[in-house]
């Protein structure tokens, strides 16, 4: 089976390495189960830091995304090198530079792409492209709430949503750096495709792997 990977770059960063190297064992396990796999990698503090030093300085929101890209794509070799040599070693920086990589039987690990979209847009995308039975979205949270968790403290879980129901859910809590699970290229992206998209909390890494096994942990979002 092809799965699509997105994981938190509040995981995956300079400041994590044992977390770095919990994510490098499951991956390869599952790898070495047959699971096609690609993994994206957010920016995480790194790209915020970035994004905010550009913003300061006078920087275009085009060049504070394109920082934020380097910063994912810098977690993302973190990532990669962990895996060496099981991993394909650039991220790609499209479509076709991740089939090429993909086409060499490697576990392919991207960061960004282009401005305008977050990380979430490529993983969408690469699930799509791959044509990935899922996509699996290792956040900070437990899954889908009815409303933000840190923030609300009678916020639900919800098992099994549509993509109606999740978008009416992200246009809760539109605030910057707030509850953003997907962007809005990701949502139009699974929803087209109809792409199957299970959320779980990304600190235990273990749960990506359950969520590949198609176990029933955090949210799924289908059709
Ligand atoms: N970013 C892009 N395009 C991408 C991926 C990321 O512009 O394809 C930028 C955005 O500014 C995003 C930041 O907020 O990098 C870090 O990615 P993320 O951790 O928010 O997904």
């Amino acid at each position: 089976a092809a799965v699509v990977v997105k994981i938190s770059g509040k995981h995956v960063n300079p400041d994590k390495p044992g977390m770095v190297k919990s994510y490098a064992e499951v991956l390869r396990r599952l790898h070495e189960e047959g699971y096609r796999l690609a993994v994206v990698v957010g920016g995480g503090p790194v790209a915020r830091a970035y994004i905010a030093a550009a913003r300061e300085a006078g920087a275009n929101r085009a060049l504070q995304d394109m920082l934020g890209i380097e910063a994912a794509r810098l977690n993302a070799r973190l990532l990669a090198a962990a895996l060496h040599p099981d991993a394909y070693p650039e991220p790609p920086r499209s479509i076709w530079e991740a089939l090429e990589a993909a086409a060499t039987g490697r576990i392919v690990v991207a960061g960004g792409f282009q401005p305008g979209q977050s990380t979430a847009g490529v993983a969408a995308l690469l699930a799509e492209t791959l044509n990935a039975d899922l996509l699996v979205l290792a956040t900070t949270v437990d899954g889908v709430y009815t409303a933000d968790p840190r923030r609300s403290p009678d916020a639900k879980l919800i098992p099994r949503l549509g993509y109606g129901e999740l978008r009416s859910v992200l246009e809760q809590s539109v605030e910057p750096g707030r509850y953003e699970l997907l962007d809005p290229l990701a949502l139009s992206i699974v929803e087209r495709s109809g792409i199957r998209v299970r959320v779980v909390n990304g600190s235990d890494p273990e749960n990506v792997a359950r969520a590949a096994r198609g176990e029933e942990v955090g949210s799924l979002v289908a059709p």
